[in-house]
């Protein structure tokens, strides 16, 4: 489409933000967002404040770069991959040779690691399982835009199986201790929701030791108000995580016995359960081994009933369970919802989460800019509307949401959660996410995966 990237619509009195972009003017917006961020090898995450690239970040930025370009897209896929460990993980960082972020490849160490990839640098730990989306939502892009695109596409996907199958057994082999049934995480880092209060209590477990090395942050230096980051405590206890891993020397199985967090991720296993179902399609089209077909489905029935498992017997919230203590974690954050992505709940349960989204707790809060549910509710004690995973929205997760809507035959919903993600975005600085009363984009601007799943809803289809 031909489009003027500077064409605004009229703001008027009562607007909480000065700019609104008109729609092809906000997709013109994200596609330049896209490309200045491209370094020619990877699409770093932000330019500042992420000079990497980011496992569940390349997976968004994968969708918005279909929209532009069907190969690139397949490119940052394969480059992600390409670090996969041998083991099967997909690791949370590829790094680049920018050294402006802070822990960078020296302080994770795992150049030795046994498992690690030989030529790249990455970080140890992992990051949400999406990747299965992104490649199933870049086929379904490249089918509609042409016979090369979509042979392309088609190719990749057959070769991409494989690696996703390993990596998603991974996840079962070494990330599903205890009989919850839940994916669990060795750090908050690995959940995309670092500081989010769900972690709050485990964390309280994490005791940094005499022994943890001397560091600086450079994140805190690079957003306008250090107080939108994690604390400095917070710090501390994820480099005493990565301290203790790097202990472990990086074997899977240590660090699960060994590590002083472990945490069933509700969240994740939701993802992973919806991920499962969508390796099945392509493996079903593109001929894959029935054994392995059979593993998917076995892991997503078994994902979606330890996701049901977790609910609250009065709200319906979905819980997260502390590993160490066998304690579940009972927190108001968007992790609640997660059996709305990937079904297997009792009716009564999904009803109750329905109304709850939809209620002044959440997206129908009569403040909001936006009807999108934030990190946290609005209503919940602690809920802090500026501070990292404690209260923002994140374009992202309504991506998320509104993706699994759609596939669940929830249209309506869908295209609401659509709607509402354009207008917290339409100011056109593609956040990292947004003070949900004013509008007001915090953390890194020009952020590639907000960037991405703008473009991907203007683009709809
Ligand atoms: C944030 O996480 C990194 C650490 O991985 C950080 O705060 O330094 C999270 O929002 C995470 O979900 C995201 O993938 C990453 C890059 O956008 O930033």
């Amino acid at each position: 489409m031909t489009v003027d990237a500077t064409r605004t619509t009229e703001s008027s009195p009562g607007d909480r933000r000065p700019v609104r972009f008109t729609e092809p003017a906000l997709a013109a917006r994200a596609a330049r967002v896209l490309r200045d961020n491209d370094t020619g090898a990877v699409i770093t995450a932000a330019p500042r404040l992420y000079p990497h690239m980011w496992s569940w970040d390349a997976a968004f930025i994968s969708i918005g770069l279909a929209r532009l370009d069907v190969q690139r897209a397949i490119a940052e896929l394969d480059t992600l991959f390409a670090a996969q460990w041998r083991n099967g993980m997909v690791p949370h960082i590829v790094f680049t040779d920018d050294d402006a972020y802070f822990p960078g490849p020296d302080r994770w160490g795992t150049d030795t690691a046994p498992d690690g990839p030989r030529n790249v640098r990455t970080s140890g730990i992992c990051q949400p399982p999406v990747h299965a989306i992104a490649v199933r939502r870049v086929l379904d892009i490249a089918r509609r835009s042409g016979p090369n695109d979509r042979l392309d596409a088609e190719r990749f996907a057959r070769r991409i199986w494989a690696k996703l199958y390993a990596w998603h057994r991974w996840l079962v082999e070494y990330r599903t201790p205890g009989s919850s049934g839940l994916i669990a995480i060795v750090h908050g880092w690995e959940s995309g929701m670092d500081n989010s209060p769900r972690w709050d209590v485990p964390y309280d477990a994490v005791h940094p030791g005499a022994a943890l090395p001397p560091y600086v942050r450079k994140d805190v230096r690079l957003v306008g108000d250090p107080g939108e980051r994690p604390t400095d405590r917070e710090y501390d206890r994820y480099l005493w995580l990565i301290e203790e891993m790097r202990r472990a020397g990086y074997d899977q199985r240590k660090i699960v016995s060994g590590s002083s967090f472990l945490v069933g991720d509700v969240f994740i296993t939701a993802l992973f359960a919806m991920s499962c179902d969508v390796l099945i399609e392509l493996g079903e089209e593109f001929g894959q081994e029935p054994e392995q077909l059979a593993d998917l489905a076995d892991w997503a029935a078994k994902a979606r009933a330890a996701v049901a498992g977790s609910c609250h017997s009065v709200s319906g919230m979905a819980r997260d369970r502390d590993l160490r203590t066998g304690r579940w974690l009972d927190t108001q954050t968007i992790a609640g919802f997660s059996p709305l992505l990937c079904g297997g709940a009792p009716d009564d349960v999904q009803l109750r989460l329905l109304s709850l989204l939809d209620s002044d707790r959440w997206c129908g809060h009569p403040d909001l800019l936006a009807p999108v549910p934030p990190s946290v509710s609005p209503m919940r004690p602690g809920f802090n509307p500026r501070q990292y995973w404690r209260g923002p929205q994140w374009p992202v997760v309504v991506w998320l949401f509104s993706w699994a809507f759609e596939r669940r035959g929830w249209h309506e919903r869908a295209r609401k959660l659509r709607d509402g993600g354009i207008r917290l975005t339409e100011d056109g600085s593609f956040g990292e996410y947004y003070e949900p009363f004013t509008g007001e984009p915090l953390g890194s601007t020009d952020q590639s995966w907000t960037a991405a799943v703008v473009l991907d809803w203007l683009c709809g289809f």
